[in-house]
């Protein structure tokens, strides 16, 4: 799916800004029809939740209603005219005027409205989008909706972090040629010196099809015509971790000698690959260092916004990471195209989270009842998940800093159940994409001899809290937890291994001469027991902290004001172990971890 961009025959129109804001309980009409009725406004892109000082906004279940006007260029007679929703949490209805124009479900991908015919080029309409925050067991990430003795509906959902909802992304208008380029595939290779992009265009009808490649200063290095090719690339520069090069790729719809439409795409030339236990970027081993991730600060809630996004990565640079989970939904585009551009390395991870009642269960990992059943992930749930797949690869498919699909957060890989519900989504994911490695985060209770599912993947991505909510600030016994498990993983499966998430909750300003729990030094001590262990076996190829930043989390009493795990606080300050994690990843203690020098 190709992201809307300004080009010689496209046009974009940012609908970003304050609009009028409602939610359905405190509507006179429902159905909702016309001008809404409100005193409110929010900001898009943001979350609702945390703008307004009225707990019915922030904890509403159900729909909660955008509105503005928008007017559409007098020029785009001869064009489409469409809508693009970054993304809608989690799920949306669109209207021009009163007329239901568009649907979509799933919170993190982005959908197309065509407007064609609806409206007129230099004509308005009022734009209406209803958002609904809910989460079943046939959405992803799944939930449930319950109604208490109040009468009133609330939401519970299966993961920690909070469930913010609304317009968190960008929404555009955009105008595209009637005849146009509707998607371009690329997959990068090298051999010695020569570099290759395959690449594969679809248009919207019969239409020639011309690409060029140009260098980052603009020279042309490979010219073809034809919607599926090969462009050579002679003494081509690699993308490379840390070192970011990328290439212009110009895609022309031409009839008639004329070109109709133009659309352009940065390309990356990098290759992945697992080979025995390595995990290999363009043809060399590489490790892993970063977080965890989440979309989250305060005000925005999972809001997306650039000045965060670009202290965010700073500060990345800043300790040493070189990757980021996308935990535990797909990021804001923007996100990944800024990691294209600084080569850092991204693992994309989709919104399947909390498909796992064992943690429900809590820390005896019984659960209530089976996962994969009718009552929770069933054939709709499955379903979601698929579909999610498919637009999510959609979109990322391009991007060279993704490197792996990891397609669920911590499932119940160890339940009856899990092989039948995960076989045919790894299926569809290397359908979709033959070129990356595939990997789900593996739940503590998923040990290496219950897993029933690790067969069908690539890389061993563990997330393994031994220290914390096991052998509480018990480093000792911790460690030799942590040993046997990953030694376990090694002899069962050998792949690569991971460690995707591991942390520790610290209150900044607590300290401690002891190993306690809260403390900053805890926190810092707890890191380097796990390193300790991951650099005793060859088999590590990464170590991904969680996480980068404390987060804000449903309420709790396993919590106080979010989760605190962070490296950084909330606001981004560092806590004492972000200094000497800084020390390990830049090499500043002796050897960088994952080189041999
Ligand atoms: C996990 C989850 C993550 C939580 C984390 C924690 O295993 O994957 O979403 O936030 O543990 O801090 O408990």
């Amino acid at each position: 799916m190709l992201k809307p961009t300004s080009t010689s025959t496209r046009e974009l129109v940012s609908l970003d800004g304050v609009w009028r804001f409602a939610i359905d309980s405190r509507l006179p009409d429902q159905p909702w029809h016309g001008p809404l009725d409100t005193p409110l406004e929010a900001a898009v892109p943001a979350s609702y939740n945390d703008l307004f000082a009225d707990p019915e906004i922030r904890d509403h279940v159900g729909w909660v209603y955008y509105q503005r006007e928008v007017r559409v260029p007098r020029g785009w007679g001869e064009d489409e005219t469409l809508l693009r929703f970054d993304a809608a949490t989690h799920a949306a209805r669109v209207y021009v005027d009163d007329r239901l124009v568009g649907e979509h479900i799933g919170g993190y991908t982005p959908f197309d409205v065509n407007l064609t015919g609806i409206v007129p080029a230099g004509g308005s309409f009022r734009l209406t989008v209803a958002v609904s925050g809910e989460l079943t067991n046939e959405t992803v990430p799944p939930g449930k909706i319950e109604v208490g003795i109040d009468g009133r509906r609330r939401q519970t959902y299966f993961h920690d972090f909070y469930n913010y909802a609304g317009l968190a992304r960008s929404v555009w208008l955009y105008s595209r040629p009637r005849t146009h380029v509707e998607d371009v595939t690329v997959v990068t290779g090298f051999a010695g010196t020569a570099g290759s992009v395959d690449y594969r265009i679809v248009t919207s009808g019969a239409i020639d099809v011309r690409v060029r490649l140009a260098d980052a200063r603009g020279n042309i290095v490979a010219e073809a015509t034809g919607p599926v090719g090969t462009l050579t690339v002679a003494d081509v520069v690699l993308w490379r971790p840390g070192a970011a090069y990328l290439y212009d790729l110009t895609v022309e719809a031409v009839s008639d000698g004329v070109v109709v439409d133009s659309y352009s795409l940065p390309v990356g030339v990098r290759t992945v690959e697992v080979r025995g236990h390595e995990f290999l970027i363009n043809d060399e081993p590489f490790y892993f260092t970063g977080f965890g991730k989440h979309e989250d600060s305060p005000v925005r809630g999972k809001g997306h916004d650039d000045a965060f996004m670009v202290h965010d990565f700073q500060l990345m640079e800043w300790i040493g990471a070189n990757s980021f989970r996308t935990s535990h939904y797909p990021y804001a585009e923007e996100v990944l195209e800024f990691a294209d551009r600084h080569g850092i390395v991204v693992i994309d991870e989709t919104a399947a989270v909390g498909l796992n009642m064992g943690v429900v269960g809590g820390m005896s990992g019984t659960p209530p009842f089976p996962t994969f059943s009718e009552q929770y992930a069933n054939a709709a749930t499955q379903e979601a998940h698929a579909q999610h797949l498919r637009e999510l690869i959609a979109r990322d498919k391009n991007h060279p800093c993704v490197v792996m699909w990891c397609i669920a957060n911590e499932p119940a890989s160890n339940e009856e159940g899990a092989l039948e519900y995960f076989e045919p989504l790894v299926t569809l994911t290397r359908e979709l994409d033959p070129t990356r490695p595939v990997t789900y985060s593996l739940v503590m209770f998923a040990t290496f001899q219950n897993d029933k599912i690790i067969d069908l993947f690539d890389v061993v991505s563990m997330n393994r809290y031994y220290g914390w909510y096991i052998a509480t600030a018990d480093l000792a016994l911790a460690e030799m937890y942590l040993q046997g498990d990953i030694q376990g993983w090694i002899d069962r499966t050998g792949k690569p291994i991971m460690m995707t998430e591991y942390g520790a909750d610290t209150q900044p300003g607590v300290h401690s001469i002891w190993d306690a729990a809260w403390t900053e030094e805890y926190q810092r001590d707890y890191l380097a027991m796990n390193h300790r262990v991951f650099d005793r076996f060859p088999q590590f190829v990464g170590e991904q902290v969680w996480n980068f930043a404390d987060f804000a989390t449903s309420n709790g009493i396993h919590r106080v004001e979010g989760n605190k795990k962070g490296i950084f606080t909330r606001d981004r300050k560092p806590k004492t172990a972000a200094h000497s994690l800084r020390r390990r990843w830049l090499g500043l203690d002796g050897r960088k971890p994952g080189t041999t020098d």
